[in-house]
This record gives structure tokens, sequence and C-alpha cells, in this order.
């Protein structure tokens, strides 16, 4: 057998492995809920995640030499600078004016020289890069090979990682109540015998005291001679007896210091790391455990569900709770939203930056909050989405010469809005309104008015600097955006150039449509903003009408134009049927479903998690399992790169990661989300108000029997189902505001 096939077909034992966890005789029963392997890990993709939303841990349960990598969720370097470039805004009455005129080729040279901000983007130094936090390092002494009785285990329950074999225990967590990573162990042969370090290839210097090991230092904040953020992280040795002890370690930085222009002091950092540390060490192993799972399982058990009942169906469970688990984790404890590898990057450079990409990924990462019960953990993208604003607000100004707030792709740490490097990708100007647009899904499931109060400025500023900059394009008054694009698509235009600069792509119009609707809607609810609100209506009534091509597809752009990619990774176009609404006649299913017939099946991880939402929506649950299968495939990084069946790469690495490939979370996020729009959906409103709520709206003929309970409908619904022999058999539909509902049983 040649490397590549050894490596698939280690890849299948793995993901083989992780399937057949998931079931026993009654379904996928709570202890059903882990990842188990039967060998150390022997790539980081290999290693299970564990985190409390600002700490990150990957343990690889290695027998002699276990290395934990490590993360902290603000290890951003760069810093904040202003990317203001005065030509574009001189330059944008001639860039619209060619794309009035239809000569897309010279809007885009002109859009190349002029319209994208200074210092280039995400290849600034300052623009920065999420960086992991290390490395603890454990060499244990005496006999450490793996044995026959070795296992590892996640228990998404419980988040906690267990490590069986050479008379060695290990257990660990990232306390979700006391703030610091735990390992645990226990031998039950010989004295325990090992020693720790932590480890980071740069920026960082060591020490060791008596039972502790520390690491601290500064990133590098591309500005000369300015101070990055600075970090400490501390692990300590605990012995319990000859044959426990426990390792804790906790880490913060002084990112909100340095991002804020407030005067840094590490030691009060150092202080709040040895504080948490102090306190967890005085409460015991069992306790701080138990204190920890109690957190955990506040938000992880308010969902169950069980799919069908053989093993491949339950893998759809598990992969929906293992999206809640990863959300749990990267959120509950933390400041920032999850990045593209949400606290669980490898390396010192990510990759794209570890950033907020703004043109569907971290937007894609937020889709399994509300229906699956996490409603409560919509803080740290909430503040992310208010802290940038007033840069948006800059952007909009310097570069458009209007008001509101806008951002483009690339987003980080350091609130950057601009239109970055190169305008092919960087200059759709729609990411700030998607967002927004994913708060306001936050009202529509909670409906509560005070947090609609609080980011009812964000929906405002969205919308206003949309409505300011659409343009008339033609004889008919249609109302565009431009210079966009579609994201990441190019096209060729009728002389056969390759273009992707162009006026009103179809998903700009989409979201203006639907954030134009979300404001007058929220000024209504608050009473605020009439004359505002008949503004945006008038404007949507002006946008371009969606175009069906003849060949039967939803066109992507005002023209119907050729594709260079047909099978284009995003569907950008298809915004308006998910994470929108407004692809809602049967006309417009229709020819939305031709397009996705024509994307195919295949894709980045994240395309493909996007593709079992669109087929949910369209009601096809066999198409949407086919593309969570695909989703599923196999996917094992080794030194020749990353293997799959299909040769993409994109899939699911053995730890259940998404495969982009490289690891990108997102998908991990889509796809559960997309699980949950198979079984639930309630984005449908009838013209009198009434809501639907439909209920298994698209499930496959193999998720015959099933059940799931605590998943959340707009209109601060939850609900719970049974079914038997493909028939609904218990069905409970908790209103607590009495919302008018039309509930709708599909089988
Ligand atoms: C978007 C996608 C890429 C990748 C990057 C991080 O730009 O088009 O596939 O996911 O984000």
């Amino acid at each position: 057998m040649n490397r590549h096939l050894i490596l698939l077909a280690g890849a299948l034992a793995s993901a083989a492995g992780l399937v057949s966890c998931a079931v026993n005789d009654k379904g996928i029963a709570n202890d059903a809920l882990q990842l188990t392997f039967s060998e150390p890990a022997s790539t980081w993709e290999e290693c299970v995640p564990l985190g409390n939303g600002r700490l990150g841990a990957m343990p690889d349960g290695a027998p002699g030499r276990e290395t934990i990598v490590l993360n902290e969720e603000s290890m951003w370097s760069g810093s904040e600078w202003d990317p203001a470039n005065p030509e574009a805004l001189e330059w944008l009455p001639a860039i619209r004016e060619k794309l009035r005129e239809g000569d897309n080729a010279a809007a885009q040279a002109l859009t190349f020289q002029h319209f994208t901000c200074s210092g280039r983007g995400g290849e600034n130094p300052r623009y920065g890069c999420y960086q992991t936090l290390g490395r603890l390092i454990i060499e244990y002494g005496g006999d450490a090979a793996a044995d026959d009785t070795y296992s590892r285990r996640l228990s998404l329950r419980d988040a906690v990682a267990t490590t069986t074999g050479a008379s060695l225990l290990r257990e660990y967590f990232v306390s979700m109540a006391d703030d610091v990573i735990v390992v645990h162990l226990v031998s039950n042969g010989a004295p325990l015998d090992f020693e720790i370090s932590l480890e980071r290839p740069q920026d960082a210097g060591f020490n060791r005291e008596g039972t502790s090991v520390t690491m601290q230092g500064t990133l590098q904040s591309g500005e000369p001679g300015k101070n990055g953020v600075s970090y400490y992280c501390e692990a300590r040795r605990i012995s319990i007896s000859d044959n426990e002890a426990l390792i804790l370690l906790g880490a913060a930085t002084d990112y909100l210091a340095v991002r804020d222009g407030k005067a840094s002091d590490l030691s009060q950092v150092i202080e709040r790391v040895q504080k948490n540390l102090d306190d967890a060490s005085s409460l015991g192993y069992e306790e701080l455990r138990a204190r920890h799972i109690a957190e955990h399982r506040k938000y992880f058990d308010r969902v169950s569900v069980q799919l069908g009942d053989a093993p491949a169906p339950d893998s759809a469970a598990l992969y929906l709770q293992y999206g809640r688990y990863l959300f749990i984790a990267s959120s509950a404890r933390a400041v920032l939203p999850p990045n593209l590898q949400g606290i669980w990057a490898d390396g010192v450079y990510t990759p794209w930056n570890g950033d907020y990409h703004m043109n569907i990924n971290v937007q894609m990462n937020h889709w399994p909050m509300e229906p699956g019960n996490l409603s409560d953990l919509c803080g740290p993208f909430t503040s992310y989405i208010e802290d940038i604003v007033p840069s948006g607000e800059r952007t909009a100004r310097d570069f458009y010469g209007t008001g509101g707030w806008t951002a483009h792709v690339l987003a980080n740490a350091w609130r950057f809005t601009a239109p970055a490097e190169n305008p092919s990708w960087g200059s759709s100007f729609t990411g700030g309104a998607w967002a927004a647009l994913q708060l306001w899904e936050h009202y529509q499931f909670t409906l509560d008015e005070g947090y609609l109060e609080r980011i009812y400025p964000i929906l405002k500023g969205a919308a206003e600097f949309l409505v300011s900059n659409l343009f008339v394009f033609n004889d008919e008054g249609w109302l565009v955006t431009g210079p966009s694009t579609s994201p990441e698509n190019r096209y060729r235009t009728a002389g056969g150039r390759i273009c992707s600069i162009c006026a009103g792509p179809v998903m700009d119009t989409q979201i203006c449509r639907e954030i134009f609707a979300a404001v007058s809607k929220a000024a209504e609810v608050l009473g605020v903003d009439e004359e505002f609100a008949l503004r945006l209506e008038d404007a949507a009534g002006k946008l371009p009408p969606m175009q069906i091509s003849p060949a039967g597809y939803l066109q992507e752009w005002l023209e119907d134009y050729e594709e260079v990619e047909p099978e284009h990774r995003h569907v950008s176009h298809l915004f308006g049927l998910y994470p929108g609404t407004s692809l809602n006649t049967d006309e417009l299913k229709a020819a939305a479903r031709e397009t996705l017939r024509r994307r195919g099946d295949a894709g980045t991880g994240w395309s493909r998690a996007w593709k079992i939402n669109f087929w949910a929506r369209l009601g096809d649950g066999n198409h949407a399992y086919k593309l969570f299968k695909s989703l599923l495939e196999p996917v094992r990084s080794s030194s020749d790169g990353f293997v799959s069946y299909s040769g993409s790469g994109a899939g699911t690495f053995p730890n259940l990661f998404c495969a982009h490939p490289p690891f990108q979370i997102d998908g991990n996020f889509g796809g559960s989300a997309g699980i949950m729009e198979m079984l639930l959906q309630s984005h449908e409103v009838r013209p009198d108000g009434t809501r639907v709520i439909s209920v298994l709206p698209a499930i496959p003929d193999e998720w015959q029997d099933g059940s799931f309970s605590g998943l959340r409908a707009r209109g601060g619904i939850t609900v719970a189902c049974r079914w038997r022999h493909g028939r609904i058999v218990r069905l409970k539909i908790d209103n607590p505001f009495n919302v008018p509902i039309e509930v709708v049983r599909n089988k």
C-alpha cells in the first residue's frame, strides 16, 4: 500500500470509530456523546479540543512525552492603525460611472488602482495574527509505552477528556467555573514520576521556580516602537500523594488595555492569573471537576437529540452536539467571538491570520447559537460588533463619504473594517450588515427588547450606510451597490474578460433588502425612526428584482454572466435562502434548487455545511443528508498535505474538526446548524404576522425514528418532538410569549 492509501485507511478507521462510539441500542444516550480513540494522537487534528471560551487546550495523550496545545483567546499580534486612503473617495464617482456604463473591466481597473486601504490589509504586520499561546509538555518517567489498555476519550457532556493506559489515568478540562486548565494524573502502578515545561517558538521568556513554570512575553505590534499584547502563563505542579498529582495552568493577556489605549500593567495580569491558580488549588480536584461539569452542563444539557437507529444517522446527532459543544467551549467566558479556528490554533502564523472573515465565516460561526439554545452566549459577538462600529463609521466616511458604518471582508481584533488588499475579494462591503443581521436573529429568537434597544444603533447604522451608498444604475431606476463583488467569485464579461468587480451583486441586494426590513421592524417595535423606516422601505422598492436565467438558475449578478468557476465554494446569491429569508416564493426556490444543482455537492468544509442549510430550507432532507455525508468525508493531515477520498482535503478530521482544509471551525458550526435546520424551522412569517413553526421540515428517509428536545424557534419558542416510523408521535411547543403561530407537521 502506498503512503497515501495507508493514511486514507487510517482516516477511515478513525472516522468509523467516531461514528460507532455515538451509538448504543437506545440511540444516542448521554454516555454516547463522546469521541473515542484507541491510540495517542499522531497529528494535531487527532487531539480533542477543550475550552472555556477564554482558554483552550488540546492534549495528544502521548504516553512518554505528552503535548498539550494551549490557546488564550486574545493572543493577537498587531495593533490598530488608520488604513484610510484619500484617493478612494476621489475615485468613487468615476468607478460608479464606469459601472453604470457597463464597462466593468474599466471599473475594475480603477478599483484595483485606487479603491483599497492604505498599508494593504492582512499582509500588514500591524493587521496582526491570532496566535497559539504555546504548549504544555509533560514528560513521564518510567515505562510509558501505550499498551493494550490504552484509550482516549472526550465526553461532550462533561467537557472532560480522559487518557487511560500504561497504568496511568489522565483527566483534562478547562474549567468553566474557575478559569484554569486542569490536568489530573493518577498512577495505579509505580509512584508518579513526571516533569512539566512550557514551549513557545517566539516572543517568550521562561522561568522555573519550585514546582511552577512560567512563560511571558510581548507579541509584535507591527509598529516600530510600540508594544503589542503582553501575556503571562503559569503552570503549577501539585503533588497530592505518591500516586496522584494535579497540574493547573492559568494564562491571560493585557489585550483589552492595549486595544482601548489604557495604561497596561502586566503585573495586574500576573496577579489575576495567580489568584485563579490559588483559588483553584484550594478547591481540590473533585470539587474543581464537579464545579466545571455543573457549569458546562447548564448550557450543554438544554438540548438532546436522537436520530435514527443506525450508526450513520447517529453521527448527525453527534455532529450537532459537537457544534454546540465547540460553541460553548469557545464562547462561555470569552471576550472575543470564536475566530477561524475558535480557540484551538496550533501555530504562531495561523491560516488567514485566524481572523474574522465577514463574507460568511464569522457569521456561520454563530449559526448554531440561537436554534441550539445557547442564546445567552451572544455576548462576545455582540460586543465585538459594537466595538468595531466606530471604526466602521470612519471607513464609511473616509472611503464612501457617507454616514452609518460598514465592514468589508477582513476584520480582526484591532477593529479593521476597511476594503483590504485585493479588491477582487476585499471590496465587498456588506459584511457589517450581514453581521448586524446575525444580531437581529438574537432578538427574533428571544424577543428581548432590552437587547434590541442595545443593538438598534448597530442595525440602523448598517442600513444607513447601505441606503446612502446605493446609486441609480439604469433607466428603470434600480438602486445598486458598487463597486462590489459576489464574494470571491468571478465572471466573464461579454468581451471575454475575467472580472470580479461589479455593480449590484445579488447577495448585496438581498442583504440590503433584509437589513432594511429588519430595521423597519425594529423601529416599529421600539417606536422610533418612522421617517427613516419609510426611506428604507422606499429604497427597498427600487432594489433590482431577483432574475432567473433562461437556464433556470438564480443569477448571481445583474447580467447573466458566464461563471469562471460554476462550482465555486461561495453560494452568495443564495444568502436569501439561508441564513436570509427573502428567497421565499416557489419560483425563486426552484431557481435556487437549480443553482445548487449546478454548484454541485463538493466544496470546502464550510461550503458543504452551508449547502446542508440550503437543502434543508428547500425541504429536501435526503439531499441535505447527502451534503452532511460529504461534510463528514474523512480527512487526515500528513506531511504530504491533506488526504481524503475526493482528493480535495475537505471534510472532517479525526477529531471531528472541519477541514476547509486546513481546520476551520465555521464548517463545524454551519454543519451543526444545518442538522438543526433539518429538524425545525421558524423563519417563515405569514402576511398577518403568524409565525410558522415547521417541524421535521427536511429529514432524510434514514431518520424514520428519532426525537429532540430543547431546540429553539424564533419567538422565544422551545420545541420537543418524537417520531416513530416516520410519523410524529409527540410534539411539545413551549410558547411563553403566546406568539401567534401556525404549526406545520411535516411528518
Ligand atoms: C473566505 C473563504 C475562504 C476561507 C477564508 C478564511 O474568504 O472564501 O474559503 O474560508 O474565508
